[in-house]
């Protein structure tokens, strides 16, 4: 079972359960209350971070939001996001790498 460590207002954490969502995936939500638990040493031994979103598929523990989006795309393609065309996915990767950095 997927999990998804989030807080409702993050417009990093949005794309990522629209993803979850509209994949159909089963998953856990585990909201964090930004005012402390994201320091917690149990929260920091999963993102050292210490910021949401993160998923955790089984073992496999992901931050970043984007890093996060490329493992659903390609863990489970169905349904696809991503234009296969060379030009017309480095035209989204601008502009989404323009609106988050
Ligand atoms: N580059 C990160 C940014 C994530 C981020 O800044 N998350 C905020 C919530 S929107 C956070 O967890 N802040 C808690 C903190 O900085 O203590 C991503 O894309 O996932």
């Amino acid at each position: 079972m997927l999990k998804f460590y989030y807080k409702t207002l993050s417009l990093y954490s949005r794309p990522v359960w629209i993803a979850l969502l509209e994949k159909k995936l089963p998953f856990e939500l585990i909201e964090l209350n930004l005012n402390g638990d994201q320091l917690q040493p149990e929260f920091l031994a999963i993102n050292p971070f210490g910021r949401v979103p993160v998923l955790v598929d089984n073992d496999f523990v992901i931050f970043e939001s984007l890093s996060i989006l490329d493992y659903l795309e390609l863990q489970y393609p169905s349904p696809c996001f991503l234009p296969t065309d060379i030009k017309t996915l480095t035209v989204v990767r601008m502009i989404v790498n323009a609106h988050t950095t």
